[in-house]
């Protein structure tokens, strides 16, 4: 008996705070912004709704049943010489009922369900439309209406309905920003669609999103962001990728150089300077000065981790393409040198 160790409740308390309160830090701060039960747009909310739902649903269903148990656990227990209770075989009328009420219950969850799963699958005419296609391991972005295309960030314009057609030019990917709509799987050949209509307090913010089907090595690395932009903010940013970058000078015109010698454009385009030979999918790199993020939206885009980016992609993004391929990784007569890194972020920068 003395060895025996009681647990008292307030360590129970203790041990039960230390598990809770590290989930509890990591939802709910900007940074982590990525949930559902924040929603921004008419799509999301609906979505909410419905989960919303399903959940005062499930609380009912399980206060009543372990009601129920508990009041059966403490009413019938066994109590001293109370000898073999009465046994029962079978109740017609409780089994029909605990079957019927359940069916009832799926159907009151399955039917708004499939509404809101239709609804947001038909873009609504008249809506913004922007092409996205997955690969391994970032986003393409074109904007039909303007002839442009981007990558991994995707500014939309506050006023309007936006519609995506979401393709894949290797494996499945997910495209999924929480705060703005549900997830859309993008299969090979296949054109999938989604939509939303962001809220007006929207307008400035930034929504994070990621690829959310398993897609390979960098899978996790595959990320995205949504800029909500006023009506103007848009179209300064749309007229300011049309127009033609600066002619770069001093250390940058090296790098604009360097940029076709070290076959950079053997995969990259840039608007008005280089177009790609087009032998693997990369990203368009007009206005990549103007991005705040690198290499699928993994990091901020400033000349350390660009520079740390061209240094060694492998390192950043394992098994990325650009390291794979790119014949400055391959090919020791084109490697980089430091100064040529220093050049080509210098010219990067540039592209505004
Ligand atoms: C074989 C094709 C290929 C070549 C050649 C290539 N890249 Fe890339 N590059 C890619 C791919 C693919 C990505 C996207 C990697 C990822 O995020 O998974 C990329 C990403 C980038 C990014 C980040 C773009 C973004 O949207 O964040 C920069 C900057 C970049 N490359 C610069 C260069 C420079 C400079 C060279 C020449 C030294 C070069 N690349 C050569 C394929 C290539
Ligand atoms: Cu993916």
């Amino acid at each position: 008996m003395a060895n025996r160790k009681h647990i008292r409740p307030k360590s129970l308390l203790v041990l039960l705070a230390l598990v809770i309160l590290p989930i509890l830090a990591a939802c709910g701060t900007v940074d982590s912004a990525q949930t559902t039960i924040n929603p921004q747009s008419d799509v999301a909310r609906e979505i909410q709704g419905t989960y919303a739902f399903i959940f005062w649903v499930s609380v009912v269903v399980f206060v009543v049943v372990e009601g129920a148990l508990v009041y059966a656990v403490f009413r019938y227990r066994r109590r001293p010489n109370s000898g073999m209770p009465k046994q029962t075989e079978g109740n017609m009328v409780l089994e029909v009922t605990w079957t019927i009420i359940p069916a009832l219950i799926l159907v009151a969850i399955a039917v708004p369900t499939w509404i809101t799963i239709f609804r947001t699958d038909d873009i609504p005419a008249g809506s913004y439309i922007i092409n996205v296609t997955g690969h391994q391991w970032w986003w393409e972005v074109e904007y039909p209406d303007v002839g442009l295309v981007t990558a991994n960030e995707i500014r939309v314009p506050s006023d309007r309905t936006i519609g995506f057609h979401l393709e894949t030019e290797d494996v499945l990917h997910s495209f999924w920003v929480p705060a703005l709509f549900g997830k859309i799987d993008l299969v090979p050949g296949r054109t999938n669609t989604v939509w939303f209509t962001p809220d007006v307090e929207t307008e400035g913010q930034m929504f994070l999103g990621q690829c959310v089907e398993f897609c390979g090595l960098s899978h996790a690395n595959m990320r995205m962001r949504i800029f909500v932009d006023s009506p103007d903010d848009f179209a300064a940013w749309t007229a300011g990728l049309q127009s033609p970058a600066p002619e770069p000078s001093g250390v940058a015109a090296t790098g604009h150089e360097l940029f076709s010698s070290k076959g950079c454009t053997v995969c990259h385009s840039i608007n008005g300077a280089y177009d790609a030979a087009g032998l693997f999918p990369a990203p368009n790199l007009t206005g990549f000065g103007s991005r705040v993020t690198l290499a699928g939206a993994i990091m901020e885009n400033n000349a350390t981790n660009l520079t740390a980016w061209l240094d060694n992609p492998e390192e950043i993004k394992p098994g990325n393409i650009m390291y794979k391929e790119a014949e400055a990784y391959k090919n020791p007569d084109l490697a980089l040198t430091d100064a040529d890194i220093g050049a080509l972020v210098a010219y990067l920068q540039t592209l505004q």
